[in-house]
């Protein structure tokens, strides 16, 4: 009896809960497919009523108050966002019209994985030679942090006027005035979203909103992607040289949706909508999901606001995050988002660690230490100096209370990282706030992004050199060591190398698609950056505050990809979007600068899903000889394939398709710059894959085909010869591969079309079962 009380009670529970639960309201997106049929102006705008009378179908009379949008998306594509209880959003997303209804979500900013990476440099060589003939018209959007305009990053002397198809606004808002904007940063825009209350919107607008940039982010990667040249560039002298952008002409437009919270989907999706109709002709974004929340393109806003962008001409390239090196952890993997993975540059930060025997280690890392191989200090094991009742496993890490104060204080100390849980910048505070001389940290994994410790002396070790140290401890009475400060080791090689942060393919929605799709500079990279200290000890003693940074993260590769793109269609202007991206695809090299192929950072030669094709190479991209042009059926197919319902697809493409058939097998066929193939089975005839490449380089090319591919994998390309000429200017191949003898699980290789001239490389993966 008393057993089915409790159960009744446990019941009414249950039910009160989700009573309850229901009464909550939270911020929903509401994706309604495209605005109108491609054709018509973008101006052309959806009115909001359209879309507040959808709200108050479904919201009842009592609570009229919250029929209200956050955003309202109506130039490139329909919808809103609004508060509403999980069952308004079930209603909604039932609703004709609607595409699809998900809860307002959370992206990360892909600078790093805490704010512990920090770096340096500019690795694509200056393209100034071609400057003379390049248009200075492009127009990049960033959708970022926002931008702090007084960096001489994007100073306007010697710009042109503004282009007159130039349709966006320089919206004044706190310490933000119209006229920090100019011929370089021609708009500024941002956005009040935290409405996590939902109840007063007005309220919210009355926040100090700005567009200017607090964090550093925005101002970082809009100046990599566009800034100005700015001679005699540091970060405290390191990483001295010239900053610039990737086409110093381009024009800069600021969509500030993030704060140090994250950043709002629904406000990511506003800021893609302003900025097709504002008239960018490409737009950078290093943000992204994690990847864990990646279920759907149709719950992603980056995905969809991308899919609108790509159909009106504009250009959408995406950071690949930063939750590497597993597999599987790639974002922004849409076929139409051009997708960008981190490599470290040929510089290099090096700071020695001198033992009291005299040994020397070169270890990582950037600091302003002022201690010198003149004076030695008390070296210890942090495992040695736990404080009470605390287990030595967390005082060899250097957790947060783990040590021993006392016997902290004037030493260098000794950590270890056996858990990625408390990065290395907090173990450095806690190391600085118990007065240590400085840190020594042993971690094999993170070595290659050298990290930032302002003036506190710090070095970065591998565990070879971390057990020698330890051994070194054991084997005398009174251990010591000194740090030395940094230096800068240029050319250094190999480089490129894949990070160890940068997220890796195959992309977990499908496997059919090859992402990451290229690989760009995004460790230790100079940018402009907020003139602030963050934290004690960030700035040098008696030094102003930096205007450059050292940042890493695939947020710094997507702004290089940016660049790189304004550079090629300020040459070829009348180049859609996925001609640039394929340009910038098949002459990307998979070679360092020892000559070898390039590998991630433990030494094994890369694969596609940690690099993509390659380091982009901007210049050779100029003149890429052949094109895969995919386009918007292109993408349309890609949707059936995927299993998107015809419905949903009519509306997001605003055209009477009814799909040839289903089946995610077919979606390797779309005609992308890559062959990726998630399944073919060692008994199965061949699998045929088409493409379609276009001539852009001289009339009358002969191309033959070269097939490099692992052993067993039969791989045979019909034709194997490509004649263009006058009239021809198109022309299709298909590709078989045959698994009888392969290898199980990937394979790797790739198919490269030579005239003498040109070698345009494409990239294949194929998993054999
Ligand atoms: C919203 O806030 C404004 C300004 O603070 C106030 O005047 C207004 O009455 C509020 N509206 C609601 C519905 O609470
Ligand atoms: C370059 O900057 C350094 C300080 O970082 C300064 O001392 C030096 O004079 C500058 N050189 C030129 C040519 O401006
Ligand atoms: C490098 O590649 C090897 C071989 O594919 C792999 O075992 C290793 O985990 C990779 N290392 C990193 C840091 O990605
Ligand atoms: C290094 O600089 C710090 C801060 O200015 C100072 O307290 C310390 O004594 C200096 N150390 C040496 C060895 O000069
Ligand atoms: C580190 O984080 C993971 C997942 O967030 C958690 O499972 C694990 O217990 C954490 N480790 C420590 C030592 O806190
Ligand atoms: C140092 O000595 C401790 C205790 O004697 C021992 O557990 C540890 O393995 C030694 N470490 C090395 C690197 O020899
Ligand atoms: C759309 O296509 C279907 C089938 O292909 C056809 O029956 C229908 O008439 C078409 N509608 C329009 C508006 O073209
Ligand atoms: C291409 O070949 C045709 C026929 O051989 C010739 O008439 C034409 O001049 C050639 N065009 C170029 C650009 O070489
Ligand atoms: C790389 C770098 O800036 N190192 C500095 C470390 O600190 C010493 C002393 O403050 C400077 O002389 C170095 O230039």
């Amino acid at each position: 009896m008393e057993f089915l009380l409790q159960l009744f009670f446990l019941a009414s529970l249950l039910i009160c809960n989700t009573a309850i639960a229901d009464q909550i309201t939270k911020p929903y997106v509401v994706y309604m497919g495209n605005s109108s049929p491609n054709n018509i102006n973008v101006d052309d705008q959806i009115p909001e009523s359209v879309h507040l009378e959808l709200l108050s179908s479904i919201i009842p009379s009592e609570e009229s108050e919250r029929i209200a949008l956050i955003h309202h998306y109506s130039h490139a594509f329909s919808g809103f966002s609004a508060m509403l209880t999980h069952t308004e959003a079930s209603a909604l997303s039932g609703h004709d019209g609607v595409v699809s209804v998900f809860p307002d979500p959370i992206l990360q900013l892909h600078t790093t994985r805490s704010w512990d990476f920090l770096d340096s440099d500019l690795g694509m060589k200056p393209p100034s030679t071609t400057q003379s003939h390049s248009s200075t018209d492009i127009i990049i959007g960033l959708i970022d942090t926002g931008i702090w305009p007084e960096s001489p990053s994007f100073r306007d002397e010697g710009i042109g006027k503004v282009p007159s198809r130039w349709k966006g606004v320089c919206m004044e808002g706190h310490d933000f005035k119209k006229s920090d904007c100019n011929r370089k940063l021609i708009g500024a825009r941002y956005y009040n979203t935290q409405d996590t209350s939902g109840n007063n919107k007005t309220h919210i607008e009355g926040a100090k909103g700005s567009p200017r940039d607090s964090i550093g982010h925005g101002t970082h990667t809009s100046s990599t992607a566009a800034g100005v040249i700015v001679k005699n560039a540091s970060y405290y002298g390191l990483a001295k040289g010239t900053a610039r952008g990737g086409s110093p002409s381009t024009r800069i437009a600021a969509y500030k949706t993030c704060s140090e919270e994250g950043c709002s989907g629904s406000t990511i999706l506003k800021a893609i909508d302003d900025a097709i109709k504002d008239g960018v002709d490409i737009i950078s974004i290093s943000i992204g999901l994690s990847s864990l929340m990646q279920s759907d393109y149709l719950n992603d806003p980056i995905a969809i606001g991308a899919f609108h962008a790509e159909q009106r001409g504009v250009m959408v390239v995406c950071s690949a995050g930063n939750d590497g090196p597993d597999p599987y952890t790639v974002v922004n993997t849409a076929p139409w988002i051009f997708t960008v993975a981190a490599s470290n540059i040929d510089r290099n930060f090096q700071s020695t660690l001198v033992l009291g025997n005299g040994k020397s280690f070169i270890g990582a890392g950037i600091n302003f230490s002022n201690l010198t191989s003149s004076t030695m200090f008390p070296l210890v094991f942090g495992d040695e100096i736990a404080a009470k009742f605390t287990p030595t496993s967390e005082a060899r890490n250097c957790y947060p209370g783990s040590l021993d104060y006392n016997k902290v204080a004037g030493k260098i100390v000794v950590c270890v990282n056996d858990d990625p849980n408390i990065s290395r910048r907090i173990k450095k505070l806690v190391l600085q706030d118990a007065r240590a001389m400085g840190m020594i940290l042993v971690d094999e994994n993170n070595r290659d992004v050298s990290f930032d410790a302002g003036a506190f002396p710090f070095t970065e070790i591998g565990n070879l050199e971390g057990h020698q140290i330890l051994q070194y401890i054991n084997s005398t009475k009174n251990p010591t060591a000194t740090i030395l400060p940094t230096i800068e080791v240029p050319r250094y090689r190999p480089a490129p190398i894949v990070a160890s942060f940068s997220s890796r393919g195959p992309s977990s929605l499908t496997e059919n698609i090859l992402k990451p799709d290229v690989m760009a500079p995004g460790v230790s990279i100079l940018a402009a950056m907020v003139p602030k200290s963050d934290e004690p000890g960030s700035v040098p003693i008696g030094k102003k505050p930096s205007l450059f940074g050292i940042k890493s993260g695939t947020s710094m590769a997507c702004p290089h990809v940016s660049g790189a793109a304004e550079f090629i269609k300020s040459v070829h202007g009348r180049w859609t979007p996925s001609m640039i991206k394929s340009a910038l695809m098949t002459t990307a090299t998979t070679y360092n600068n020892l000559k070898k192929p390039v590998t991630n950072s433990s030494n094994y030669i890369s694969n596609p899903h940690e690099m993509g094709v390659g380091e982009i190479n901007p210049l050779k991209a100029l003149n890429p000889g052949l094109v895969f042009e995919t386009n918007v059926e292109d993408y349309i197919k890609f949707l059936c394939y995927y299993g998107y319902s015809n419905k949903i697809i009519r509306s997001m493409s605003k055209t009477n398709v009814t799909c040839p058939k289903t089946s995610q097998d077919l979606i390797s066929n779309i005609n992308y710059p890559s062959i990726s193939i998630e399944t073919l089975k060692r008994n199965q005839k061949v699998k045929v894959i088409t493409r379609t490449v276009t001539n852009v380089g001289t009339f009358n090319a002969t191309y033959v085909a070269k097939v490099h591919a692992p052993e067993g994998l039969v791989v045979k390309v019909i034709p194997n010869k490509l004649v263009f000429s006058e009239r021809v200017q198109r022309l299709t191949y298909k590709v078989s591969f045959y698994a009888k003898e392969a290898h199980g699980g990937y394979n790797f290789g790739s198919l490269t079309w030579l005239d003498g001239r040109h070698y345009v490389h494409t990239v294949f993966a194929v998993k054999v079962e």
